[in-house]
């Protein structure tokens, strides 16, 4: 036997690092893919990072997690795309470089290089030949091209409306990035500004992006709720009531038109058209204006939200009931949203919580038309709003309906009658993509005084960011400031004209990135025929933070472009996966908090392939992991285990063997080899990673347990040697380097990384011996370990032998013994 050689994480990961680049593996060729079309394609992608700060541990998860997927794809016969990339606009690159006083391109690009290594440390082939950075003109200038494709398709729009407002990122923000009314970036309070902006129709694609949430069964379902709850679909009734004394009339959006008799008041938004005009000539114009200013002035989240006060002013008017005649009162009230349905709501507060609460509050009626089964509700009895479905009354010719039954008998009569109409609403709102801020894709229009806007042409892209020397935001564009840059001529008349100053929000960049990664064209965006072969990303792994907002924008990017005629996929997704976050002491790491472990401190202190295992390890890949001292270490000594029951027999005799000709210890050490290979077979499909490694921990373990009294031999027992080789096969993608490492001391002369996956044999996994839980007066008491085959006496005897058993049967009478062959022994006695 050699002398025993330290397990070296270092130097062997550096090796191995080299010879891989220099082509020892396959799978570690940046342009592996070359030119041929894949016969049976996967496509991995991560979720490409903004490179800011540094890697920690929690992007080495997620980056990790993508990496045993590809690897195992790769050893299955796949040809496998795994890119990465970097979202290099925006504004976490801008405002750190504002901080430290150079410019973003510097900045930016000095982390994805720091990025690349950390990468690399890790042992993560990337597809490198498909890289694609948003901030260069190389990709930004097909994100222009594609919103012109979009602005041709009528996608996109030029709205002035209230605009979310980020005084501190001093830029516009989507809905998206407004979080319980503060900033998503920088969790600042937001608010409201009037300002033109660009917007791409995301409405039009609602409809379809519901509907095909159920394509997706392989996508959490936490997620599609959420992307449904965000489009917000709703079936309901739009009619008109006409105003008393004013030649006007509003419209009511309603999901409950069977309550319509029930009506006892309308509320109109403070923002809707018509509130100033209809308080006039009835005295409580003052009144009116100072609630609208008031209610203006607060915050446009936080005041439709369940916790907020309803609060609401009387205009002096009165509205017409269609379907009664009946004269109700007008309010305006905070609690009603001018973006959603028509901006009024009909009132309804016997039968609406927030009505409700409004009406006691104002000392307005309250009508009960729906009764629950068998009882008579009466407003003064009641101590809130019955909500649920029941029989009509108070409802003309409707009384003694069900109400559910007779929703749409109203809401025929509605159109018969010539006031109402079915209508479907949604929440989802367009989606408001210009910025004013510098580090993002110039959007390519010109705005000229003659022809109005003015699409830059397709030959003149990129249209490039100039450099800029101060970026800092000043509540204006900074590209204004470029002033050679923003005067051009225009596209149609030649006269001087200007640029468009706003850029494109960073979820533009990101949501086409995938179809260039694998379909990279110098003629288009990408190319059709590729796209087609590669799409839709087979595993699209990422964080639940971009649960709405990414991934909806990417769909509907996908769709838009789909019908473009550029490529043919409807979804872009097939499978999502939501990696947990990496905790250190309870709270997840980032970089703000200061609480991160860095990717090099591991590498250098234990090597990658012992963080990487410790990360997929230490819970589910789906949920929080802790980062701990102790876990990192127990991890290093697993591996310097696994190391150790190599060391000294590097040349393996066969693995072949006779599995009839074993003993049952030997047996159980074949049976076993054959469960961890089917085992993390099966689990690196599920994505829970964490047991199979412990699968692989017990196979350690027991290899260890036969060695310590079975015969120590120069070379190791065929069985032995079958189980080395299996635990060097299913650890690979999870440890690379120890693996290749300990493949290439087995005396293999190719990597491992290429190497078939290997296979299991179902026959070997019957167990031919079972374990019988004991019953003894209706408990379970103990247990016993038997042959699959043995006899009833057998049993008996070995389960009143029992010493957990004979606790509560000794001295007594067995008064009935039964054996449930496979599944329990049931003893009574007395
Ligand atoms: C009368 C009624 C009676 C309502 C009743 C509910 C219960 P969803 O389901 O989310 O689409 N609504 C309509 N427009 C609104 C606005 N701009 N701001 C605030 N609330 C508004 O909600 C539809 C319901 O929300 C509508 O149905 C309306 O109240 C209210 F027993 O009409 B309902
Ligand atoms: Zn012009």
């Amino acid at each position: 036997m050699s002398p025993a050689e330290h397990y070296d994480p270092r130097g062997l990961e550096e090796r191995w690092q080299h010879r891989w680049r220099e082509g020892f593996c396959r799978f570690a060729q940046p342009d592996r893919l070359g030119l041929e079309p894949p016969r049976d394609k996967y496509y991995v992608l991560d979720m490409f990072p903004y490179p800011s700060g540094k890697l920690h541990m929690g992007h080495a998860r997620n980056y990790a997690i993508g990496d045993v997927i590809a690897r195992y794809r790769h050893r299955n016969g796949h040809t496998v795309l795994h890119p990465m990339g970097w979202d290099a606009f925006g504004l976490p690159a801008e405002n750190a470089a504002i901080q430290r006083d150079i410019h973003p391109d510097e900045w930016t690009q000095a982390n994805i290089a720091t990025f690349k290594e950390a990468m690399s440390r890790l042992g993560i082939p990337y597809n490198w030949d498909r890289e694609v950075d948003t901030s260069k003109p190389d990709y930004y200038g097909w994100t222009q091209w594609i919103f012109l494709q979009l602005y041709e398709m009528n996608l996109v729009e030029r709205k002035a409306s209230p605009a979310n407002w980020c005084p501190s990122c001093q830029t516009v923000l989507a809905n998206e990035q407004v979080v319980g009314g503060l900033c998503e970036r920088c969790d600042g309070k937001v608010t409201q500004k009037h300002l033109e902006q660009w917007f791409f129709k995301i409405t039009d694609y609602a409809q379809e992006l519901l509907d095909d949430l159920e394509a997706l069964p392989e996508w959490p379902e936490q997620v599609r709720t959420m992307q449904r709850n965000w489009i917000g679909r709703s079936e309901g009734v739009e009619f008109e009531l006409p105003i008393d004394g004013l030649d006007e009339a509003f419209s009511v959006f309603t999901t409950r038109v069977d309550t319509v008799y029930g009506m006892t008041y309308v509320v109109l938004a403070p923002e809707h058209r018509l509130v100033e005009k209809l308080a006039q000539g009835t005295g409580h114009e003052a009144e009116v204006q100072q609630f609208v200013d008031e209610v203006l002035a607060q915050d446009r989240f936080l005041r439709a939200a369940d916790e907020t006060e309803k609060v609401g002013v009387f205009t002096g008017r009165y509205a017409v009931n269609p379907v009664n005649g009946r004269r109700v009162p007008i309010w305006v009230a905070n609690y009603v949203l001018l973006e959603y349905g028509t901006g009024v709501v009909m009132a309804v507060p016997a039968h609406d919580t927030r009505d409700f609460a409004f009406a006691r509050k104002y000392g307005l009626e309250i009508l009960p038309v729906i009764m629950p089964p068998g009882e008579t509700l009466t407003a003064a009895a009641m101590n809130d709003a019955y909500v649920e479905p029941g029989v009509m009354a108070n409802s003309g010719a409707f009384d003694g309906r069900e109400s559910t039954a007779a929703l749409d008998d109203i809401a025929k009569m509605m159109e018969r009658e010539g006031y109402g109409r079915r209508v479907i609403n949604y929440r989802l709102r367009d989606w408001c993509i210009s910025r004013q801020r510098y580090w993002g894709t110039p959007i390519p229009l010109v705005h000229c005084p003659k022809c109005g806007v003015v699409p830059v042409p397709y030959e003149k892209l990129p249209v490039e960011l100039p450099h800029l020397v101060d970026f800092r935001p000043q509540g204006i564009s900074p590209l204004e400031e470029a002033a050679d840059w923003v005067a051009v001529d225009c596209p149609r008349c030649g006269k001087p004209a200007r640029r468009e100053v706003d850029t494109m929000d960073t979820f533009v960049d990101s949501s086409w990135y995938f179809l260039r990664y694998c379909a990279p064209s110098a003629e288009l965006p990408f190319d059709k025929e590729q796209a087609d072969i590669w799409m839709p990303v087979d595993t699209y792994i990422g964080g639940i933070n971009h649960a709405v907002l990414h991934l909806m924008y990417a769909r509907f990017i996908t769709k838009a472009l789909r019908d473009a005629g550029l490529h043919s996929v409807d979804e872009p997704f097939k499978r999502l996966f939501t990696q947990g976050m990496v905790t250190l002491g309870g709270k997840a790491m980032s970089k703000s908090r200061g609480n991160v472990v860095g990717i090099d401190t591991v590498c250098d202190k234990y090597g990658a392939d012992t963080g990487r295992i410790f990360t997929l390890f230490a819970s589910p890949p789906d949920r929080e992991m802790e980062w701990t001292e102790e876990g990192v270490e127990g991890i290093y000594r697993f591996l310097s285990r696994l190391w150790r029951l190599f060391d000294g027999r590097w040349e393996l005799a066969s693995t072949e063997y006779d599995p009839d000709s074993l003993d049952d210890e030997l047996k159980a050490l074949h049976r076993k080899r054959h469960a961890v290979v089917k085992k993390f077979t099966k689990d690196i499909e599920r994505i829970h990673f964490n047991t199979a490694v412990a699968a692989a921990m017990e196979l350690v373990n027991d290899t260890y347990g036969y060695e310590a009294h079975g015969e120590v031999a120069e070379s190791a027992h065929p069985v032995v040697a079958a189980c080395l080789r299996d635990l060097v096969d299913v650890l690979a993608p999870f440890a690379p380097f120890l693996c290749e490492e300990l493949n290439a001391r087995l005396g293999e002369s190719t990597s491992v990384h290429d190497r078939p996956w290997p296979t299991w044999d179902e026959d070997a996994l019957e167990a031919d011996i079972v374990t019988l839980p004991v019953q003894v007066n209706g408990k379970i008491r103990g247990q016993v370990t038997v042959a699959a085959d043995a006899d009833e006496e057998t049993i008996r005897e070995i389960a009143l032998a029992d010493e957990n058993v004979a606790r509560y049967t000794d001295g007594k009478e067995v008064k009935f013994f039964k054996v449930v062959p496979g599944k329990l022994v049931t003893i009574a006695v007395k």
